[in-house]
């Protein structure tokens, strides 16, 4: 079905012929617009920016560029098409048609992984805030943005379906989601990455590379849902999160690039002195962002994954592709873990270590990008090498929470972790010269900021001089 864009709410679900749910999305409009005002982008109600929006969910409609005024973008419901024959492809309900209704048996369930989610999105846009007052470029500035709108439309997908299937509970859930907020200390977001701060662009860079690429992943787990509309949903909303970690990837590229540049031409490593940001410290907030999205993942041993697989709720990766029963009733999975003050390997159920190996598909993910980073530090002739950490550094949730593991994978004590901290993890003093970069945004088409260099191409074949933002 097209896009309907005379209606208030664009969507393509057919709105119009449901009057008391389109009433109720109605109403629920003009507090997502308070929010977004309040806690989206800030200051920036009065610019044109040249921004993709959907009109269809095909290929040729799903990324049509204009200038559009920010609080006038059209938040919409897409949901990508449906295959009428679609089965459940695993646990116990294998073989099933796909649920169009939620079975009553998983209401709680489905409600409480689709308001997770959904908590995630505004999340995003409530930490990304105050990034456009230091863009380093327009292109930078138009990127955030993009991202932004899209988290929001994110967010409007996960609430239409707490709208549509879970009644006044879900209309409940979908006040709650603009009433939490990040870093709140009485209403904090549900998932601890949420609730930190992404202060300066290196950290944004990160968090769309490391925290953006959990999304993928899980979204990817939910578009295997038996529960079509979630599975729909999500599957639309993985188009758009594919630009948001090409922009944490080429954002930490251009660092990269940009200071490697430095350190030929002046023949030193110490790039802090000429206004860049230096490899070791690039190093600490990778650590410091793959570890917290690590624990986006949950437990490595898990019943409510294993849950959430037999009732058929939430998938794998790409579990259609997959080579198995995909009951996993009988076989087994090696996970890591603490005894005896060592890591271990253990065979767990591989139906309770589903979150584990969902982590793993995501660090082998991940691994790919660090080598493209370290391509571009050995092209410039420099001697370093960008590193995932081990998976039990600096965790928060499951199996590692709590002992001391290095970068390598060693249990430290508590003396040698604290002997280490600041090499390993950012310091107030490396958030302190990080932030004094981040001047005033650079609002000059083409200029870019010291410590960034241009990207290789820009926007929807634009070049990187295009005026991307207005400001009116
Ligand atoms: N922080 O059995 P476990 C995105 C809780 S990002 C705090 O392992 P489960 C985006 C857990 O809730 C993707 N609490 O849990 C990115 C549970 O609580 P209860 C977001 C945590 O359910 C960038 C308890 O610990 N989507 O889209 O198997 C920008 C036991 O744990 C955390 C989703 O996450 C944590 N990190 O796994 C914008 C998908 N981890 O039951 C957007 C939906 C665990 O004891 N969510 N806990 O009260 C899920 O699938 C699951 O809830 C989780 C947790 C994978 C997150």
């Amino acid at each position: 079905m097209a896009i309907d864009y005379s209606q208030l709410i664009p969507n393509n679900v057919d709105l119009s012929s449901d009057r008391r749910l389109q009433r109720a999305l109605e109403n629920w409009q003009p507090r997502f617009l308070d929010w977004w005002k309040g806690m989206g982008p800030d200051g920036a109600s009065s610019f044109d920016v040249y921004l993709r929006t959907a009109i269809s969910v095909d290929a040729n409609g799903w990324a049509n560029f204009d200038y559009v005024k920010m609080p006038e973008y059209r938040w919409g419901i897409f949901l990508a098409g449906q295959d009428p024959d679609r089965q459940i492809a695993y646990g116990d309900n294998k073989g099933k048609p796909a649920w169009q209704d939620v079975p009553g048996e998983l209401r709680s369930t489905l409600r409480r992984l689709i308001v997770t989610q959904g908590d995630t999105e505004p999340a995003s846009v409530e930490q990304q805030r105050l990034l456009g007052k230091t863009a380093p470029s327009l292109y930078d500035l138009r990127n955030l943005f993009q991202i932004n709108v899209e988290e929001g439309r994110h967010l409007w997908a996960m609430v239409y379906l707490l709208h549509a299937y879970f009644g006044r509970d879900g209309r409940e859930e979908a006040e709650a989601l603009l009433e939490r907020h990040s870093g709140d200390p009485d209403k904090p977001r549900i998932l601890g990455a949420f609730n930190e701060q992404t202060p300066d662009w290196l950290s944004f860079f990160m968090f769309t590379f490391f925290t953006d690429r959990d999304g993928k992943y899980q979204l990817a787990s939910l578009a295997e849902s038996g529960f079509d509309p979630l599975a729909r949903s999500c599957r639309f909303m993985l188009t758009e999160e594919a630009h948001h970690m090409f922009v944490g990837e080429t954002g930490v590229s251009r660092i990269i690039q940009r200071t490697c540049e430095l350190m030929k031409e002046h023949k030193t490593d110490d790039v802090r002195a000429l206004g860049a940001i230096d490899l070791p410290t690039m190093q600490k907030y990778l650590n410091f962002h793959f570890s917290v999205s690590l624990d986006l993942f949950g437990q490595e041993a898990s019943t409510n994954a294993a849950n959430y697989y037999t009732m058929g709720v939430k998938g794998r990766f790409l579990e259609t592709r997959i080579d198995d029963d995909h009951l996993l009733t009988n076989s087994s999975y090696e996970i890591e873990t603490i005894e005896d003050g060592r890591i271990v390997k253990k065979a767990v159920p591989a139906l309770q270590a589903l979150n584990e190996r969902l982590r793993q598909d995501y660090i082998e993910d991940c691994a790919r990008g660090v080598l493209r980073w370290n391509k571009i530090i050995e092209k410039a002739g420099v001697n370093f090498e960008m590193k995932l950490p081990h998976r039990g550094f600096d965790r928060r949730i499951g199996a590692f929470t709590g002992a001391r593991i290095s970068p390598d994978g060693k249990v430290l004590s508590e003396v040698e972790w604290k002997a280490n901290e600041a090499k390993w993890l950012p310091t107030d003093e490396d958030r302190v010269y990080v932030t004094s970069l981040m001047g005033p945004a650079v609002v000059q088409p083409g200029k870019f900021a010291h410590w960034i260099s241009p990207p290789a191409r820009g926007i929807n074949g634009q070049p990187a001089d295009f005026e991307y933002v207005r400001f009116n």
